[in-house]
């Protein structure tokens, strides 16, 4: 049994997507970000980073970042079909996809919500996250143009666990308003993934208010 630490439209959802998709037996334990919770002495215990996700393994260990929670829940439960098997020509795609949302696309989205830690000027903020919105509209525009060669997912026809990722960051669209407007092939692949039983599930769970898709 997992234990996923979860709180509402935080970079828990894409974790909790892949258990449900899995069919993983998890309990999910809300941290209200809202009400500070991950930065109190229960939860710094789990993450001293005070960051969610945070997920409890069968053996107690625990580990965050997202895209590694996918991962993990994908190689063990490969008849989920989250993952290419390692010796897949599909496995270097679906790395490359899981590895540029998780550390090039979020980053740039964490400047935008948290530009305070980027600058030691407050009179900086402003120009950080206009820095930051351009490069996550430059970025959006290089997975919208590469799923408009194909898609619907990210591999093409084949779902996978980089899908669910990519759909949680292009539902955070303060930092990128507009996006299924701008990006439709985008706004196909957020269709075809909130179309999905096992995620429309945890969608519901999650969303606190409208989320376009
Ligand atoms: N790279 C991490 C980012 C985690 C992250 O920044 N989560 C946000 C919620 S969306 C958070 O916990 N923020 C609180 C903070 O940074 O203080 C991941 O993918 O799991």
């Amino acid at each position: 049994m997992y234990t996923l630490y979860w709180s509402h439209n935080s970079a828990s959802i894409a974790a909790h997507y892949c258990l449900e998709e899995a069919g993983a037996k998890y309990d999910a334990v809300l941290v209200d970000m809202g009400k500070e919770q991950h930065k109190q002495a229960d939860f710094l215990k789990i993450n001293p980073a005070g960051k969610l996700p945070a997920m409890k393994l069968p053996d107690g260990q625990i580990i965050s970042e997202c895209a590694a929670i996918s991962l993990l829940i994908a190689d063990r439960h490969p008849q989920s079909g989250l993952a290419p098997a390692v010796d897949d020509p599909a496995r270097g795609p679906f790395l490359m996809w899981l590895f540029q949302l998780n550390n090039t696309l979020q980053p740039a989205m964490l400047r935008f919500y948290y530009p305070d830690r980027v600058t030691a000027d407050a009179a900086g903020t402003a120009a950080v996250q206009a820095k930051a919105q351009e490069e996550i509209a430059a970025l959006w525009g290089r997975i919208d143009a590469h799923l408009g060669k194909g898609g619907p997912f990210l591999l093409g026809d084949r779902f996978s666990a980089a899908d669910p990722l990519c759909y949680m960051l292009s539902t955070w669209q303060d930092c990128c308003p507009d996006l299924y407007r701008r990006f439709p092939n985008v706004k196909r692949l957020a269709a075809a993934i909130r179309a999905r039983p096992a995620i429309a599930r945890v969608a519901e769970l999650n969303e606190v208010g409208p989320v376009a898709a």
